[in-house]
């Protein structure tokens, strides 16, 4: 791992006062905090990235963070001006190494700024299987309805459509859709909250058709890790799992390192499957797993997922694990391959 570059978050907020935005020095408390956040949000990415030597996932950062600016009306500090802020700075101090460290970070952060280049397009397509009922479950689950959402998952049962392809062609896309759309600030968290609470009222009603009688004598761990509240993609994974006959443990979000040691101590998987989807836990990620090999049987392979793992390929390794695999379906494929 490499060490996170040798410039304060203070330094760096004064400087972007000082040479960008009020060049009068006459912020504000409130501007200045609104700074400091900016500039916090963005080290922490860099320094992840640069933990991992993925700058793919820095310039995942500054897309997302300009999309959500962008979309808003409120002034909030452009990512530009940090970019050119450090390098100012890095410049002042001539520090070479250092400079020639983060070239391929602030590059590829660079090409990031120009949203058209870059586009945002929806995770809803009319070409792709189940087109109409994912617009159609779209439509009922951001109006909240419980009522509406189980008469349509009913509908769906009774159209025979697989539950494989209502998480993958459905729930997923829409739950993606809904995030998209809140960056865009075209609809507010209470939609999202709508829908999340509702995808998982109608996994919940699926289970019966999730789990099989039918056992393989495998079993797996779920666990999304450290301060990570994202699960709905674990859960699909753990169905998806648990529909092949595979038992599963399943520990969920917000799962701190000692809970996993423990569960893995307690149920002897042969398989661990964690997720993250904020890409500021994969440290955390990296933790558990030299935690867990140190405590738990050689024998356990390791699985990750989640969307930090789906921007920047190389990750996975990274962090130590044995195995990555992109959603529910190849999950199951890649488990088969790292327990056989
Ligand atoms: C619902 C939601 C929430 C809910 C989560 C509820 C829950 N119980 O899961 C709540 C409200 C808690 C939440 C909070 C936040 N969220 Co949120 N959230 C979402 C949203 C809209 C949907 C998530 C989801 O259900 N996805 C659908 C599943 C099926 O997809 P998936 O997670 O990718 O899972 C698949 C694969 O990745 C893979 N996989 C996943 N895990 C694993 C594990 C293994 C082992 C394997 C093999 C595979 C695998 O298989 C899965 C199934 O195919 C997403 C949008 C999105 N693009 O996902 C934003 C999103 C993830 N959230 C985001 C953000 C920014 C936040 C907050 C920081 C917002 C805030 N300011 O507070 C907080 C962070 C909280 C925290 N500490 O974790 C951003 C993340 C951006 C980024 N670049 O990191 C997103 C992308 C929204 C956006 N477009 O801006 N969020």
């Amino acid at each position: 791992m490499r060490q996170p570059p040798p410039f304060s978050a203070e330094r760096l907020t004064k400087e972007i006062i000082a040479m960008q935005l009020f060049p009068d020095d006459s912020a504000s408390p409130l501007e200045t905090a609104r700074v400091t956040e900016t500039v916090g949000g963005t080290l922490a990415a860099l320094d992840q990235a640069l933990a991992l030597d993925t700058p793919e996932l820095f310039e995942d950062y500054i897309r997302w963070y300009e999309i959500l600016r962008q979309s808003r009306e409120v002034s909030e500090t452009p990512s530009g001006a940090v970019l050119q802020a450090l390098q100012t700075i890095l410049a002042a101090d001539q520090a070479q190494d250092v400079l020639q460290q983060l070239q391929p970070y602030l590059q590829r952060a660079e090409t990031a700024l120009d949203l058209d280049e870059n586009g945002h397009s929806s995770f809803l397509r009319p070409d792709q299987p189940y087109a109409v009922e994912a617009a159609a479950y779209f439509q009922t689950v951001t109006r909240g309805s419980r009522r509406e959402t189980i008469a349509l998952l009913n509908q769906f049962v009774q159209a025979a459509i697989p539950v494989k392809d209502m998480y993958l062609f459905i729930f997923q896309p829409v739950q993606r859709e809904v995030g998209r759309l809140w960056q865009l600030n075209r609809i507010g968290i209470p939609q999202e909250h709508f829908a999340t609470h509702l995808t998982r009222m109608a996994m919940a009603q699926l289970a019966p058709m999730v789990v099989s009688s039918n056992r393989n004598g495998y079993s797996l761990l779920a666990a999304s890790v450290g301060r990570e509240l994202h699960d709905l993609g674990l859960r699909m994974v753990a169905d998806f799992f648990e529909m092949d006959g595979w038992e599963c443990y399943y520990l969920g979000a917000n799962s701190p390192l000692e809970a996993i040691v423990q569960g893995v101590q307690a149920q002897q998987p042969q398989l661990l499957a964690l997720s993250a989807t904020i890409s500021t836990q994969l440290n955390q990620v990296a933790e558990i797993i030299r935690q867990v090999r140190l405590e738990a049987e050689p024998g356990l392979k390791i699985l990750v997922g989640g969307y930090p793992f789906n921007v920047a390929p190389a990750a996975w390794q990274r962090v130590g694990a044995d195995g990555y695999a992109a959603d529910a379906d190849s999950a199951v494929r890649e488990g088969y391959r790292l327990v056989s």
